[in-house]
């Protein structure tokens, strides 16, 4: 049976219609019953090791598009539908984004999976099935509101297993479920995602927004990821979650292991668990509670085995993001685990004496990222920037004592959803000029550099710009009701807002350009500037610079004297779906946070990728970013980390200082609180980020902001240099290959799983 003939049979029976007379939303799930059809035939890829990757995030967007390229029927069932006067696009959007992550961890994490599975290797995923992915955000009256956000549908992409385990809180026990969403590689065999459910989880908890009864545990475990904040119940809960996650994940393992044969004395030799940010951490503990308590393992063979078998990858530096966690809240929820982390504390204490290194700190706080170091065998950081800082700075004391498990893994992207599907036009010149060999072996985009000076090539790729800024236009008006200008250049900035990532200062320099033109200083060319941040809801300076940047939209759109020159857009509900529209489009990068702050950074990747070039800081995957395209194909400025480190260690940063040098940041700075600000926006929140920018300014908006302006002028400058800026699109997309995130697993297997 052909494609349409099989589409057809399965219209027929879910619908009683054939493709032509379906609805689109009945297509979509016919379409997604065939796809999973079709990756279950796929051969589950098999090995005496396996890694699992534990998250309590996987942020996996839509998946249809990525499973049929990754099947190799994409464009066969693009043609089929065609035929039948439907369109594949208008399908794909049918299907709900499950947003189940906050931002680039959890993104990683999806990134992964896929390169696991398209390079052969065995290697699962293991996390939890939130009812509600992250919060879906509304603006209203220029500030975000969160509401929830559901995706499972009565036809999703999960299977149940019929796998059912009991976890016990103390005394307390409920049951999960199972469900498993397939990972098809890239034309290759599959691995899975297990996502464990609670049996008893109860929907109807959730009341207005996102609010719900945080101390019903039994009911309320899978209903929502968490925002990266909470209050002390929130917090608890969180416990609560990352306890279920690891008990399911560690039972799940064991039976796998005992499935296959192993001797648990031989568990690293079987598998190896890859511990994503401290939140799984519990795994620890509890696969040696299991070896010791129901295994008949001694403590000191439980702790050697299990010390071989996980490894921990760090993704920040920041203080307020390293959990650590009350031990009476974990006395509270895992009393079981508590006498076995005092134990591994007790051992800690006993080798080592430098208080930084304990597990249990003086004020009985247990310390998650402690327990990885001590019973991990590697530590790794995300950007080699960022490794430096672990070793040199913030984990020096670990260092010191284990050098040998620290190394560095430079986050990627998989270039299946970051080109190959979101730029297929990209994909298809690049297929044209260099062949398709870089859709395996990503190194081979460098053949493009050939093609620097091929005049044919340079002006396609700025064709195919156009033609991906034109389709975001039509999608923005629509979404967001402003209309933009393709002649214009489309300028970036799309992460989690965080004041370390400072949008602030990128709101700081349209307000310059604002008042510059209204001083009748016009651009030669107009400017459009992008933003795409959800806040966490406790987070207020963050909510104010939204506030702040709905506020500008605002002033600036509705200015005929400004808005022919200028255009500010802050997009609703950012997501991945989101961001597969807007890379495409992009001219200018902004990967703006302050040096040292920003860990990697991914989607400084995925922007490269599709030809944009990068205004940043020396920060991250920046630097090796930098490095790869030399000085004359990115846009570098501000201070550097080691600058910034220093500032902190001597804590001399006065932003107020900066403010009365530079007659142009205190204008910009003032027009926050003048009229025009006031007259739109709240005074509350726009008086609390000036005071904040001037009194504080923990993450040093000021500091870089002169340069700042200085270097965002020259971009524009250069981009009218329009052959110059064709030849920097090319280099830019032609050193990306680097940034597979195929490379990154390679490494991750040549040192730390060693797989086969
Ligand atoms: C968590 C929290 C929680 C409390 C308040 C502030 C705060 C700020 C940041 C975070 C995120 C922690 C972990 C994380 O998402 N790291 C990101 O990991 C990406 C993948 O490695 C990396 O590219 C990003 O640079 C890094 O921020």
């Amino acid at each position: 049976m052909n494609l349409e003939q099989q589409l057809n049979e399965l219209t027929g029976k879910m619908y009683g219609k054939t493709i032509a007379a379906c609805t689109e939303a009945q297509l979509y799930n016919s379409v997604l019953q065939m796809t999973k059809e079709k990756m279950a035939e796929k051969p589950v890829i098999g090995g005496k090791k396996k890694v699992y990757y534990i998250s309590m995030e996987f942020l996996i967007g839509k998946l249809l598009s990525n499973n049929l390229i990754n099947l190799g029927i994409y464009e066969e069932l693009e043609k089929v539908l065609a035929k039948n006067g439907k369109s594949l696009s208008v399908i794909e959007e049918a299907e709900p984004e499950p947003s189940l992550g906050n931002g680039g961890l959890g993104r990683l994490a999806a990134c992964f999976l896929d390169s696991i599975a398209s390079l052969g290797l065995p290697g699962d995923g293991i996390g939890l099935n939130y009812h509600y992915g992250l919060f879906k955000q509304v603006f209203q009256e220029h500030l975000q509101k969160a509401e929830k956000n559901d995706w499972i549908e009565e036809n999703s992409w999960l299977t149940d297993t019929g796998i059912r385990f009991e976890v016990a809180f103390g005394n307390r026990k409920v049951t999960s479920v199972l469900y498993d969403i397939d990972v098809i590689g890239y034309e290759n065999g599959c691995n899975k995602l297990h996502l464990f459910d609670l049996e008893s989880v109860d929907e109807e908890l959730v009341k207005k927004g996102i609010n719900f009864d945080k101390e019903a545990v039994d009911k309320n475990l899978t209903l929502f990821l968490y925002p990266d904040d909470s209050d002390e119940a929130g917090n608890l809960l969180r416990i609560y979650q990352e306890y279920f996650m690891v008990s399911n994940a560690a039972q799940l393992i064991v039976r796998e292991l005992k499935e296959k044969g192993c001797d648990l004395h031989h568990m690293d030799q079987y598998a190896a668990i890859q511990i994503n940010d401290t939140h799984p951490t519990l795994v620890i503990p509890e696969l040696i509670r299991i070896l010791t308590w129901e295994e008949g393992f001694t403590i000191e063979d439980a702790v050697k085995v299990v010390s071989k078998t996980c490894a921990y990858t760090n993704h920040t530096i920041l203080a307020e993001a390293l959990e650590k966690w009350p031990l009476a809240y974990l006395e509270k929820v895992v009393p079981q685990l508590v006498p076995i982390i005092k134990e591994l504390s007790a051992r800690v204490a006993k080798k080592y004496k430098d208080p930084k290194v304990q597990i249990i700190d003086e004020e009985k706080r247990v310390h998650m990222a402690h327990i990885d170091i001590h019973y991990g065998y590697s530590v790794n950081g995300v950007a080699a920037i960022h490794t430096d800082i672990l070793k040199e700075t913030e984990l020096n004391c670990f260092y010191q004592l284990y050098p040998e498990k620290f190394n560095n893994k430079t986050n990627g992207i998989t270039f299946r959803r970051w080109l190959l599907s979101c730029n297929r036009e990209l994909a298809a010149l690049l297929t044209e000029t260099i062949g398709d060999g870089y859709k395996k072996n990503a190194d081979e985009l460098e053949k493009l550099l050939a093609k620097k000076d091929d005049e044919k090539v340079l002006l396609a790729l700025e064709d195919i710009k156009k033609q991906k800024k034109e389709a975001l236009a039509a999608y923005i008006l629509e979404k967001e009701g402003v209309r933009l200008d393709t002649n214009s250049v489309f300028d970036i900035q799309v992460k989690r807002l965080h004041e370390y990532k400072r949008q602030q200062m990128n709101a700081l320099y349209i307000i310059h350009k604002y008042l510059e033109i209204k001083d009748g200083k016009k651009p030669v060319r107009p400017m459009t500037f992008i933003f795409g941040a959800k806040a966490a809801p406790a987070y207020v300076i963050a909510q104010d610079i939204i506030h702040l940047l709905l506020v500008m939209s605002e002033i600036i759109n509705k200015d005929p004297e400004v808005s022919p020159y200028m255009k500010l857009v802050m997009v609703e509900n950012y997501n991945v779906s989101y961001a597969e529209k807007l890379i495409p489009a992009c001219d200018i990068s902004e990967q703006i946070s302050l040096a040292s702050k920003e860990a990697s950074g991914t989607g400084n990747m995925k922007f490269m990728l599709n030809g944009a070039v990068t205004l940043g800081t020396s920060d991250g995957a920046n630097v090796e970013i930098h490095e790869l395209v030399g000085d004359e194909n990115i846009y570098i400025f501000g201070q550097d980390s080691d600058t910034v480190i220093s500032h902190y260690a001597k804590a001399d940063y006065v932003s107020r200082e900066y403010y009365e040098k530079s007659p142009v940041i205190k204008r910009a700075v003032d027009f926050i609180v003048g009229k025009k600000a006031l007259a739109v926006g709240k005074k509350e929140n726009l008086q609390r980020l000036y005071r904040e920018l001037l009194n504080k300014d923990w993450f040093m908006t000021l500091l870089d902001l002169e340069d700042y302006i200085a270097v965002k002028d020259k971009v524009f400058a250069d981009y009218e240099d329009r052959e110059k800026w064709r030849r920097m699109m090319l280099v830019n997309i032609a050193r990306a290959g680097f940034f597979s995130s195929d490379r990154t697993i390679a490494e991750y297997n040549r040192d730390i799983w060693k797989l086969k």
